[in-house]
């Protein structure tokens, strides 16, 4: 059950909030399968008004971005309940603190721990007290797992919602100094595409073991821009080195047959810096590999 949010802001790249309609018009409904659905978009909450006066300049326009996170929870919540499985189309990738706090609500309810796969160039995984650039999008992770600093989207003492050490972050290239320590610290698994290179799937294959192993349940949050730009130019903070089509589709397929994903985020596809649609389309192309219709699309395709 697909949603949009057409929301940039967490971005220094205007055009994300495109990627909802790049992604239907690519195809997106055909590639979820027989009887997927779409809701349309959300629309935010009022922006909350934020204490502290430098809110904004160390996590930009925060206060709207925790408005789109509330919608995003509320329809991904929805779906959840209705026994849906919700598929966020951002969008940036702030947008998933809405997204995958709701599956971890979910997840509570069923008293099962929840897993989280973020394919990614980055690790996301900033504060506002180390990031460079200010931008959400590269904090959202970081504040899933409870880093301090994005109070206005939970409320300041707000528990994880997240375990950093059921995460792992898949194709991850381009991290920051400071964010990389971070995340060490914390447990989260950071899988480079050198290392998938080197030993395979191996690392996925061990996660999704785990999952297996604690009868958890899955979520994943795809970023387009862990594919190599060659394929994929159409995001905002493309990183060279990025995996090959094939390989993607070979850990979505090992993801679909492990049969616990509980809900998706297909994020930072960016149509105004797209060419000729060819990133919406392969990343809908990738989806099919998750949702069992790939019938062999990128050899299609080709
Ligand atoms: C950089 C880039 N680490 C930042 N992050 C991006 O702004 O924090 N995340 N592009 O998606
Ligand atoms: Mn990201
Ligand atoms: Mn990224
Ligand atoms: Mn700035």
């Amino acid at each position: 059950m697909s949603f949009g949010a057409t929301m940039d802001l967490g971005a220094s790249r205007r055009g994300a909030a495109g990627g909802p309609l790049a992604l239907r018009g690519a195809g997106l409904l055909s590639a979820l399968g027989h009887g997927a659905m779409d809701r349309g978009d959300v629309t935010p909450a009022e922006a909350a008004p934020v204490a502290g006066a430098d809110m904004g300049h160390a996590a930009h326009s925060l206060p709207a971005i925790a408005g789109w996170v509330q919608a995003v929870r509320a329809q991904a919540a929805a779906i959840l309940a209705e026994g849906g499985l919700p598929v966020l189309l951002g969008g940036d990738h702030s947008l998933p603190m809405g997204s995958v706090a709701a599956a971890a609500d979910h997840a509570a309810r069923l008293r099962r721990p929840l897993f989280v796969l973020w394919m990614d160039a980055h690790g996301d995984f900033n504060t506002p007290a180390t990031s460079g650039t200010g931008n959400v999008h590269g904090m959202s992770l970081a504040a899933l797992c409870g880093e301090a600093g994005l109070g206005a989207v939970w409320g300041e003492d707000a528990p994880a919602v997240v375990d950093p050490s059921r995460v792992m972050v898949l194709g991850a290239r381009d991290l920051d100094d400071d964010e990389a320590a971070l995340m060490a610290a914390r447990g989260v698994q950071a899988v480079s595409v050198a290392a998938m290179r080197r030993d395979g799937m191996a690392a996925l294959a061990g996660f999704l073991d785990r999952v297996a192993a604690e009868d958890g349940l899955l979520h994943v949050s795809f970023d387009i821009d862990v594919v190599d730009p060659a394929y994929a130019p159409g995001t905002g903070t493309p990183v060279a080195g990025g995996l090959e089509p094939s390989e993607a589709a070979e850990a979505l397929s090992m993801v679909s047959g492990g049969g616990r994903l509980m809900s998706l985020d297909i994020v930072e596809v960016n149509p105004a810096l797209d060419q000729q649609h060819r990133t919406a389309r392969l990343t809908v192309g990738l989806m099919r590999y998750l949702f069992g219709t790939s019938m062999d699309w990128l050899r299609q395709a080709a």
